[in-house]
């Protein structure tokens, strides 16, 4: 096995930093723990594989890897030499919990977990559900009986959740695995289908469909590609493998003839395939897997045929349809705007222009405004925002209105370094408080290029609560910008309850911008909203939320979302030029 333990995904790599910081956290290790939740971040967002670079570079490889520096790099690279952490194991046998399922319990926290390990030996789930139940989390001092409540509520969540995948971060393995195929001996072509085709924000399993005279070939290289952790089926057109960090992955070899018959199948989604089928039908044809058929005449000797297979447009211009993003096949109008050619022209994967949420060393990022603004434009990208925190986050160092007055020295002296060719704009992620007023003062916001809210505390008050929290902010002249807007964590929290028609509503009226938050187990607003916001005429913004360099990858997912949701290039205000984009801004 130590092939497999060489190359380690990133993802895996990942989840050993973030359960090694849970555990340190357990132990109440001041800021150690944070730096491995950190670390975790930024090397799930990678793009290159962080085995490869220690194959090719060793420790140093590794600590160029920003926020990674000696101590987490020893750690990787003992996980990459040996499969396993010494330290991390030590700590697992004296602390034997499943940190994995409890961690996914909003409002339990590591100190959390280590108490009520410590006290009523709740290891997993299941015990924490029986401990909940029986009242015995309310009776320990510190805890009471509206802690026992939200974990109750946690528990109801975590356990409906965690079998799907959050697409941006599954995507960087998808694609390593799409590439390993594609170099297997004789592949024609290799493509992904179903829900990760379509950019679903989170996926079931992956769909890949190949085109290969030599099947076996790309089967053996399947079923040994790095990582896998149990091969479910291995045949001569179709295998299954479950592969880190735990995904099934189903590839189909299909012949040259109904690729785009089967790529359309794949890709679905279901309810998208059967309303084609039905069209099909009602034109006297047959569409399946294999192609599209003109049916021969009931009585008369001329047999079925097949008039398309090979190519999936060929297939929609044949059914009378204009050829729908995959983003779109959901069966949620796009068939029948299809058919009248009215599809909507959706925003394209290049078009932004700037990045209106980031996050800098001033408070949890990794990076000085200066890195950011560098990668941002390694990027293409010719502004972005610096929004850090504000006070109330004081775990995130929360800026108050003297630190933010240093920070805009900061940012002019960035901005005559780069002038020409990039913009910092000065920004905030402002806190809303309970009752909906800020965490600066209107005379510093006054002074802010680009003022995001965002709230970051009180996810329970109730839908009128909450509802009138936001407004109360969004009516402030000085919010540009409401970040990630319903607050949800995908597998982890559920959003805070809103009104969403009163919140677009107040979009339109007050001119304020809502965020398609594209870190990806945000992905905030979801697309169901974006359209609502696209038929309200809202403007919108994709933001990366970037906490680290690599973290504007997160963008594709952003503008994924923004296309699943109808969004056309005019409805997001960052893919305009500096100048336009403040135009969109209030004044
Ligand atoms: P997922 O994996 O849950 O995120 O969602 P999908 O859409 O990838 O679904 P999956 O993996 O079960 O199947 C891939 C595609 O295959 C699906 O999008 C449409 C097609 N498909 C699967 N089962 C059926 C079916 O019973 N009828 C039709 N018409 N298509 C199907
Ligand atoms: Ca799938
Ligand atoms: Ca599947
Ligand atoms: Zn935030």
């Amino acid at each position: 096995m130590a092939n497999e333990r060489n190359t380690a995904s990133n993802q895996s790599i990942a989840e050993m930093l973030r359960q090694i910081g849970a555990y340190l956290a357990m132990q109440q290790v001041p800021f150690k723990p944070r730096a491995y939740e950190r670390a975790a971040g930024t090397v799930e967002g990678l793009e290159e594989s962080i085995a490869a670079s220690y194959q090719a570079g060793g420790r140093n490889a590794l600590m160029e890897i920003p926020g990674i520096g000696a101590g987490i790099a020893e750690k990787i690279a003992e996980f990459l030499d040996t499969g396993k952490v010494k330290e991390y194991e030590a700590l697992k046998k004296k602390i034997p919990v499943r940190l994995d399922e409890l961690a996914r319990v909003e409002g339990l926290g590591p100190k959390s977990v280590q108490r009520l390990y410590k006290e009523l030996g709740i290891r997993n789930l299941k015990e924490l559900e029986a401990a909940a139940r029986a009242g015995k989390i309310a009776a320990l001092a510190g805890f009471g009986k509206k802690s026992e409540e939200k974990i109750m509520k946690g528990i109801a969540f975590a356990k409906g959740s965690g079998q799907r995948f959050v697409l941006g971060l599954v995507m960087p393995r998808v694609r390593e695995i799409e590439a390993a195929l594609a170099a297997a001996p004789g592949v024609e072509r290799v493509v992904v289908a179903g829900s990760a085709r379509r950019r679903k924000e989170t996926i079931g399993d992956i769909d890949i469909l190949a085109v290969s005279p030599r099947p076996a070939a790309i089967m053996d290289a399947f079923v040994s590609l790095p990582g896998v952790m149990h091969v479910i089926a291995h045949g001569e057109t179709k295998s299954s493998i479950k592969i880190r960090p735990g995904i099934n992955v189903d590839l189909r070899v299909v012949p040259k003839e109904s690729y785009g018959a089967a790529l359309n199948y794949f890709t679905g989604s279901k309810d998208h395939n059967v309303a084609i089928r039905q069209i099909a039908v009602k034109k006297g044809m047959k569409l399946n897997e294999y192609g599209l058929f003109k049916l021969g005449t009931p009585g008369k000797p001329d047999a079925e045929r097949k008039i398309a297979g090979a190519d999936e447009r060929e297939i929609y211009r044949l059914l009378g349809m204009e050829w729908p993003e995959p983003e779109l096949r959901e069966n949620a109008g796009e068939v029948q705007a299809a058919l009248a050619h009215a599809l909507p022209k959706l925003i394209g994967y290049g078009d932004l222009a700037g990045d209106l949420q980031v996050q800098t060393n001033w408070t949890d990022g990794s990076d000085s405004i200066e890195t950011m603004a560098r990668a941002a434009m390694a990027r293409g990208l010719s502004y972005i925002a610096v929004t850090d925190h504000t006070k109330r986050l004081a775990m995130a160092h929360g800026l108050d209105a003297v630190r933010i007055r240093q920070q805009w020295k900061e940012i002019d002296a960035v901005n005559k370094k780069l002038k020409g060719r990039f913009t910092v704009l000065k920004g905030t992620e402002c806190d809303i408080l309970k009752d909906g007023t800020l965490d600066l003062p209107d005379e510093v916001l006054a002074k802010l290029d680009v003022v995001g809210v965002s709230v970051h505390s009180f996810f329970n008050l109730s839908k009128k609560e909450q509802t009138a929290r936001v407004l109360r902010a969004m009516a402030n002249p000085h919010v540009d910008i409401l970040f990630h807007p319903t607050g949800r964590i995908l597998n982890r929290r559920p959003p805070i309850e809103l009104d969403m028609d009163e919140v677009i509503a107040a979009a339109a009226r007050t001119g304020t911008v809502l965020e398609i938050d594209a870190y990806p187990d945000r992905s905030d607003l979801k697309d169901e909203y974006i359209r609502m916001c696209v038929a309200a005429g809202v403007r919108m913004a994709i933001d990366s939320d970037a906490h680290a360099p690599m973290h504007f990858s997160y963008l594709e997912y952003g503008i994924a979302q923004a296309r699943r949701g109808w969004a056309a290039k005019a409805d997001i205000v960052n893919t305009r030029s500096l100048e336009k984009m403040r135009a969109c801004l209030k004044k």
